[in-house]
């Protein structure tokens, strides 16, 4: 049985905090640029863009990144993957502030393998992590310096995140 925990307002305004937060800890965003991982954090990441260009008038960069081949999805002992071929971004990171975003934090092991990924195709100055869910059972030292709402969960549970932009709707629910 599913439950929602976050509508559609409370995700907006999670969001439109999380880009208040981005924006008081960066004096002068100039060097900022989004990457955001597939599928929903590429969402999370133009939805902070705009927002940043609504409240301070300022365009920053966003970048995909595609790790589906190395990600958790089927079963927890599939996680094992610590190999990663890049895809270039669309841009260079070089000496630029890059936030990672994702939908949802569970392991750290696709942020792992995403930093990896950036590495390979660039050195930036700073990554910094933002998600919309941090639903808790870290694998590895890795955690969000942007969270939208910490959802302790079991390991059973799922969190299912559902964005306008491919769903239709804005929410969050727990089954
Ligand atoms: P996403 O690509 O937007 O992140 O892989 C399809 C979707 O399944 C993913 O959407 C992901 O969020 C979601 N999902 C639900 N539960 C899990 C899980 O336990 N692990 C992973 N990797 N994805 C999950
Ligand atoms: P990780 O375990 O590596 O932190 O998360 C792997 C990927 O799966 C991330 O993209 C994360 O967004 C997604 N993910 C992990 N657990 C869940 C979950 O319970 N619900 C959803 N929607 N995505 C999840
Ligand atoms: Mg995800």
């Amino acid at each position: 049985m599913a439950k929602e925990i976050i509508d559609g307002q409370t995700m907006t305004r999670a969001l439109t905090r999380i880009t208040y937060e981005i924006i008081e800890r960066n004096k002068g965003i100039e060097d900022l640029v989004l990457v955001g991982i597939k599928t929903r954090g590429v969402f999370v990441a133009h939805r902070i863009e705009s927002r940043l260009k609504q409240l301070e008038n300022i365009s920053i960069p966003v970048a995909e990144l595609d790790i589906t081949p190395y990600r958790d999805d089927v079963q927890s002992d599939e996680k094992e993957v610590e190999e990663y071929k890049a895809e270039p971004l669309d841009f260079d990171i070089t000496n630029k502030h890059v936030i990672l975003t994702d939908d949802v934090l569970y392991t750290g092991r696709t942020i792992r393998a995403a930093m990896d990924a950036l590495m390979s195709s660039g050195r930036p100055k700073k990554i910094s992590l933002a998600v919309l869910v941090d639903r808790g059972h870290r694998e590895l030292p890795i955690r969000a310096d942007f969270v939208g709402k910490n959802i302790p969960t079991s390991q059973r549970e799922k969190i299912k995140v559902f964005m306008k932009e491919i769903d239709g709707e804005d929410k969050v629910e727990i089954e």
